[in-house]
């Protein structure tokens, strides 16, 4: 009996918990065949503009008063994601963390070949800002022109992803680019997010946005800031991996 016992104990571990455990670390598609399952899904931080802690620049960046603020020529550099490309698994978490002021979030769903460089076209057409050192040669610094124009932006695959329309107001929602369709969060849109008195690092103490990507996809994240974003491409992108069956 006790015999008996045991061989129906392995029979139902088999058909219990093994499908649990090691066997299902497996996916099948619709052909039948198994693939892998991806890695466990992985949360990622992502840092949100920076807090001068002085200047950002030589001369013509400000060297005294308001270094970063909006009359600084320099600020353009501090208008950026860090990292600018995360990839985590299906239904991880990714945590902004908002430094300096003046922003906003918002995010959208794009093509897999959506690049920042043509993304960028759409926002002030020409290099990369990030990699641009001389505030003079930055095409779109400073500018009120670009920064309230109308701008729609194409995603790699030349859908519209966003229309930020021309700001005619300097209200809500003209004063941002308040772009509903497709959008799915935003935050900061009548009030900006502001960071904390601790530049980014293990003891930061800015504004936490916190977004669950439950789907796979490539996703563009970018401050509803006009200036930031229409001038200066503060935006990045978050890959979201994983099988869209689980
Ligand atoms: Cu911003």
């Amino acid at each position: 009996m006790k015999a008996r016992f045991t061989s129906l104990f392995v029979v139902w571990a088999a058909i219990v918990v093994l499908p649990v455990s090691g066997w299902a670390r497996q996916d099948t598609d619709r052909d039948g065949h198994r693939h892998p399952k991806p890695p466990a899904a992985a949360d990622a931080a992502v840092d949100c503009g920076v807090l001068p802690v002085g200047q950002l620049g030589p001369p013509p960046c400000l060297q005294t008063g308001a270094i970063g603020g909006p009359a600084d020529p320099c600020s353009y550099l501090a208008h950026h994601l860090t990292p600018e490309e995360v990839t985590i698994g299906k239904g991880g978490q990714v945590t902004f963390q908002i430094h300096g002021g003046g922003h906003g979030l918002a995010i959208y769903e794009v093509s897999q070949k959506t690049t920042r460089d043509d993304l960028g076209q759409f926002l002030c057409a020409g290099p990369d800002p990030a990699t641009v050192a001389n505030p003079d040669l930055h095409p779109c610094n400073l500018s009120a022109t670009n920064a309230n124009a109308k701008h729609v932006i194409l995603d790699g695959r030349g859908d519209v992803v966003i229309v930020a329309q021309t700001n005619t107001t300097n209200a809500h929602p003209d004063n941002r680019v308040w772009s509903e369709q497709d959008r799915l969060m935003s935050a900061g849109g009548q009030q900006f997010l502001n960071g904390g008195t601790i530049p980014a690092g293990p003891t930061s103490n800015g504004q936490l946005v916190t977004y669950r990507f439950l789907k796979t996809g490539r996703y563009l994240i970018i401050c509803m800031n006009r200036v930031h974003f229409l001038n200066d491409w503060m935006f990045g992108f978050v890959d979201v991996v994983g099988h869209d069956r689980d």
